[in-house]
């Protein structure tokens, strides 16, 4: 067994994308390393296996002896630090970091980073906007999904940027030591991966190192969970939905119509936005804060923030069949964001929402969706695995139904339907036991509602 340090090994935990950034990171820097995954074919190998044919790897199960001779331990966010292998390592000393806290460490452009249990993915999109529209040439990576996806370290093969923007998952944040960010938010907090976490409290407290050596924050007035726990001499941004003082956003009224502001002075209207829902709202006071934070200009955030559209799969209107709207918001992963999708959606239409929900639970208490269900749905259709206990949350006089499929569940939406109702699909659960993601269950709907017309 190799004793000295010298000799030791790093080791990437994962070999996902971010494992596979990790190993073309080290490979250029001449570090020697290793991959080991519990998977036995896991999603990296064969890109590895071309890039890099040298490298060793352990599949299929994670080695205590690996991992106790190893000179640090590079985890993976979808690896949990609970695994009986990396607990071991700590134990005898071994450090344990992650790829965020190696990309901090790399870069001296400034970062913009955003975590949140639930608008990360928007937020992040508006800011792109505002800063394309300023001119800046910014790197975009992190906890980003589909064609987006970008692990950070990958934003180090490119040409060096003038700004980082990182959207961060608890997960990430929990092997990120010191960010160093020039600014620094954690949108707000409801649960979620409740399955990784033994309580709310350890999931703030890892959302919380985001603030760890940051220059800057903004903070959610409406969420005391944003606000930084820690001591710190950070200056501070603050977003929310009354009047704004000093260094704030937030709304203000005249002749009955609503602007957004930065303290006394009024940016636009909202009426002018083209995203619907209070959440939304502070999803662009929370991306203006963080625009003024790096000294962008007023004009090219009013003039970003009126054209920005949505993401698809958050609230995305569909179709309207026979008189009825059909919204796609299967981002809605837990129940935070489906209790912002109802609330938004029900002040919005005449009728009734006809809500589609259910999937993996992922551990979540479902009681809180229970008063937006009340006020503003008549009919609920569950799908997945976990429709039965989510089904035992809701009040017997709300209707519900249980379905086989996607196509089944918007079918007999249909049917409960009248003209001015909107059916919604906002599972508040994972999408893992029926679909291969969230977008190819967003999709599965958009099919299953093209189908009716
Ligand atoms: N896994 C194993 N064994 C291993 C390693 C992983 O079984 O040895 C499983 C995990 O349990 C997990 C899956 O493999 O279910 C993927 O994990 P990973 O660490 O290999 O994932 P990556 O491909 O590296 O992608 C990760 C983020 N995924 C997760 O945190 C699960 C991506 O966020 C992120 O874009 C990427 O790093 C680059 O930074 C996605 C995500 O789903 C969008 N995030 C979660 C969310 O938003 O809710 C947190
Ligand atoms: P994330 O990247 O954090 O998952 P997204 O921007 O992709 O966030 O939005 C995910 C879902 O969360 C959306 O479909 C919407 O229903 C809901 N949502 C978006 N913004 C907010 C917010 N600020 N507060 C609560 N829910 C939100």
């Amino acid at each position: 067994m190799a004793t000295d340090a010298d000799d030791r090994l790093t080791i990437i935990v994962g070999l996902g994308g971010t494992g596979l950034s990790c190993a073309k990171y080290f490979a250029a820097q001449g570090e020697k390393f290793k991959v080991v995954d519990s998977r036995e074919d896991p999603p990296g190998l064969s890109a590895l296996k071309d890039l890099l044919p040298e490298v060793e790897y352990e599949l299929g199960g994670f080695s205590v002896e690996t991992f106790l001779r190893a000179k640090r331990l590079v985890v993976s966010p979808g690896v949990s630090l609970r695994a009986e292998a990396i607990v071991a390592a700590q134990k005898v000393g071994v450090p344990i970091t992650g790829d965020i806290d190696i990309f901090s460490k790399q870069v001296s452009a400034p970062i913009i980073a955003i975590t949140g249990s639930n608008g990360k993915s928007t937020v992040v999109a508006i800011l792109a906007e505002i800063l394309k529209e300023a001119g800046i040439n910014f790197g975009l990576g992190g906890n980003l999904d589909g064609e987006n996806f970008k692990p950070a370290l990958d934003l180090l093969t490119e040409e060096k940027k003038q700004l980082y923007v990182l959207e961060l998952s608890s997960f990430q944040l929990e092997t990120t030591e010191n960010l160093a960010a020039e600014v620094a938010t954690v949108l707000n907090l409801s649960s979620d991966h409740m399955d990784r976490y033994e309580s709310l409290d350890e999931y703030l407290n890892a959302k919380q190192k985001i603030f760890n050596g940051c220059k800057q924050v903004v903070i959610n007035r409406e969420d005391r969970s944003s606000y930084p726990i820690a001591e710190s001499e950070a200056a501070v941004w603050d977003f929310g939905f009354g009047r704004p003082g000093v260094n704030g956003l937030g709304l203000l009224e005249e002749d009955g119509d609503q602007y957004l502001a930065y303290q006394f002075e009024k940016l636009v209207s909202v009426n002018e936005l083209k995203v619907f829902g209070q959440h939304n709202i502070s999803n662009v006071l929370a991306a203006i804060s963080l625009a003024m934070a790096v000294d962008v200009d007023m004009k090219s955030i009013s003039s970003a923030i009126t054209k920005f559209a949505g993401l698809p799969h958050r609230c995305q209107w569909v179709a309207n069949v026979s008189g009825v709207e059909f919204y796609n918001d299967s981002k809605g992963t837990n129940v935070g964001a489906t209790v912002a999708a109802v609330e938004g959606l029900g002040q919005r239409i005449a009728g009734h929402i006809i809500l589609i929900a259910g999937g993996m639970s992922k551990g979540a208490d479902f009681s809180p969706l229970v008063p937006a269900i009340n006020k503003w749905s008549k009919e609920v259709i569950l799908i997945g695995q976990d429709a039965v206990e989510m089904a035992s949350y809701l009040d017997t006089d709300i209707q519900t139904y249980f379905a086989n499929d996607m196509q089944d569940a918007v079918e007999v939406a249909l049917q409960h339907a009248i003209a001015g109702d909107a059916v919604l699909l906002s599972p508040a659960c994972a999408s893992f036991d029926m679909f291969e993601n969230f977008e190819h269950r967003g999709y599965a709907f958009i099919q299953s509602v093209e189908s009716l017309q």
